[in-house]
């Protein structure tokens, strides 16, 4: 079995301090929770900027400061999300990827999001893509509902993203697929052989998916994108403490943890 890989979300766009006094919004607050993620284990981080209002942007500047802030202090993975808010348009959310970045997220088609409609349309997703073939950016395939799943088969039958293929099932998003454990088995069946997987429970679904993952040869996603709790009605102090207890209970099934490199490795990205 493959070490684990543990991604820490730290910010998302949905999340306000207001919910989470801790959340990590200025380009100095995400360096500092992705150094500490990556000093608790963490390999990856899924990165979602801010701007001054602490609202959500996609501004290539903003990451640019953000992606350098972060590798100045250690060789964490960075992975820019190209799905910023459901209300950017495509050119906004494509504008991290400018940047070159060794990984960013690929949502692989649209759902119901609480209240709102992620869109990402055929058109959306192949633009995507193969801008990112482009540049050499690593797709992370986004599946919020099974569908996603055959979506991103099809854009390898077109040649826009290459096999292997690395998942990230997000479950238990208010609209689109639960987060049951039943849920989680359904999609790891239905990726193609030789593929890898992350999984982003969202709320209580976060700490027992990612216990399935641990056991099941998958990887892990945590981080207040997700998931503000530590445990029930009781908010989590950091990100770091997220990941913290990953790395305990991964410890305790003799799952081993990746570094940043090894995780370059699993995943075929070439620094
Ligand atoms: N904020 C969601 C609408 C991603 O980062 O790629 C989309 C999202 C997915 O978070
Ligand atoms: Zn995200």
């Amino acid at each position: 079995m493959d070490k684990l890989i543990i991604t820490a979300a730290l910010t998302g766009a949905e999340v306000t301090k207001k919910q989470q006094p801790n959340l990590p919004v200025t380009p100095d607050e995400i360096a500092e929770a992705a150094y500490e993620c990556y000093k608790a284990g963490a390999s990856i981080v899924h990165v979602h900027a801010r701007d001054k209002d602490g609202n959500p942007t996609q501004s290539y500047e903003v990451y640019k400061e953000i992606k350098e802030k972060i590798e100045a202090k250690c060789n964490i993975i960075v992975q820019p999300s190209t799905g910023g808010a459901v209300w950017h348009t495509a050119e906004e959310r494509l504008e991290p990827v400018e940047l070159r970045p060794e990984m960013a997220t690929l949502s692989c088609g649209t759902c119901n999001f609480g209240p709102d409609v992620f869109m990402n349309s055929e058109e959306y997703i192949e633009k995507f893509a193969s801008r990112m073939k482009e540049l050499g950016v690593k797709p992370e395939i986004e599946v919020f509902e099974r569908g996603m799943i055959q979506n991103a088969i099809r854009l390898v039958k077109k040649g826009l993203i290459d096999m292997p293929l690395h998942f990230d099932f997000v479950l238990g998003v208010p609209g689109a697929c639960p987060g049951t454990p039943e849920d989680l088995m359904y999609m790891v069946r239905s990726i193609p052989e030789g593929c890898t997987w992350t999984v982003a429970g969202i709320g209580r679904a976060e700490l027992p998916l990612a216990v399935m993952a641990i056991i099941l040869g998958g990887h892990v996603r945590v981080g207040f994108e997700d998931n503000i709790y530590y445990s029930k009605g009781v908010l989590a102090e950091s990100n770091a403490q997220l990941v913290e207890r990953i790395v305990r209970i991964a410890k305790e099934l003799g799952r081993e943890v990746a570094t940043p490199d090894e995780a370059r490795k699993i995943l075929n990205i070439k620094k």
